[in-house]
C-alpha cells in the first residue's frame, strides 16, 4: 500500500464510521456522539502506542459498526478489502449470544487474536475505562464499575506483549480503580 492509499482508506473509514454511527450516543450523563468513541480509540493507537498502519488505523475506527449498527461484515470487506475486514471481524462480538457470554468468549479468545485486532482492542479497552474513571454511566453503580475493570484486566492480560505503551497505560488505569 502506498502513502496516498493509506490515507486515503482512513479518511475513507472516519467518513463511514461517522454516518453509520450518526445517530447513536454514548451511555453517559453527556450524550456524547458515538463517532468520538471510535476516533478517540483511533487516536489512542496513533498518539499513544505510535501506530501508523493504515489496515488498523481504519479498523479502529469501523470496529464498532458492525457490532452497532446496520453495517454487514460484507459492506466492510467491499468498501475496505479483506484486512481490514479480517481486523473487524476479529474484534466483534457474536450477538447471538448473551452479554455474559460475550464477556466470556472476548476473555477465551483474545490471546489466539492477530496482533492488529489486539490493538484495537487494547485501545478499545483503555477508552472505556477511562471513560468510566471520568464519570460512571448512567444506571451504574460502582459493583458494576468494578466489575467491568476486573472483566477488562483479563481481557488486556488475553492480550499482553502487543503494545509496551498501551498496556503501561492499562495497567495503570485498572491498578488506581481496583
Ligand atoms: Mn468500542
Amino acid at each position: 500500500m502506498t502513502d496516498a492509499q493509506g490515507i486515503n482508506l482512513i479518511v475513507k473509514a472516519t467518513d463511514f464510521a461517522a454516518r453509520k454511527h450518526h445517530a447513536q450516543r454514548r451511555k453517559n450523563m453527556e450524550q456524547t456522539p458515538y463517532i468520538n468513541h471510535p476516533i478517540g480509540v483511533a487516536q489512542i493507537l496513533s498518539s499513544e502506542g505510535g501506530i501508523t498502519d493504515p489496515i488498523v488505523l481504519a479498523a479502529a475506527y469501523l470496529h464498532d459498526t458492525v457490532e452497532d449498527t446496520d453495517t454487514a461484515m460484507e459492506d466492510i470487506e467491499k468498501e475496505f478489502g479483506t484486512e481490514v475486514r479480517n481486523v473487524v471481524a476479529e474484534v466483534t462480538d457474536d450477538k447471538t449470544l448473551t452479554k455474559a457470554e460475550r464477556k466470556a468468549m472476548q476473555v477465551k479468545k483474545a490471546p489466539g487474536k492477530s496482533k492488529e485486532a489486539k490493538l484495537v482492542k487494547l485501545a478499545d479497552k483503555l477508552y472505556n475505562l477511562r471513560d468510566l474513571e471520568r464519570a460512571t454511566p448512567v444506571g451504574w453503580d460502582d459493583e458494576r464499575k468494578r466489575e467491568y475493570f476486573l472483566w477488562s484486566r483479563e481481557v488486556v492480560a488475553g492480550c499482553s506483549g502487543t503494545n509496551g505503551a498501551l498496556e503501561a497505560a492499562l495497567d495503570d488505569i485498572i491498578k488506581r480503580n481496583l
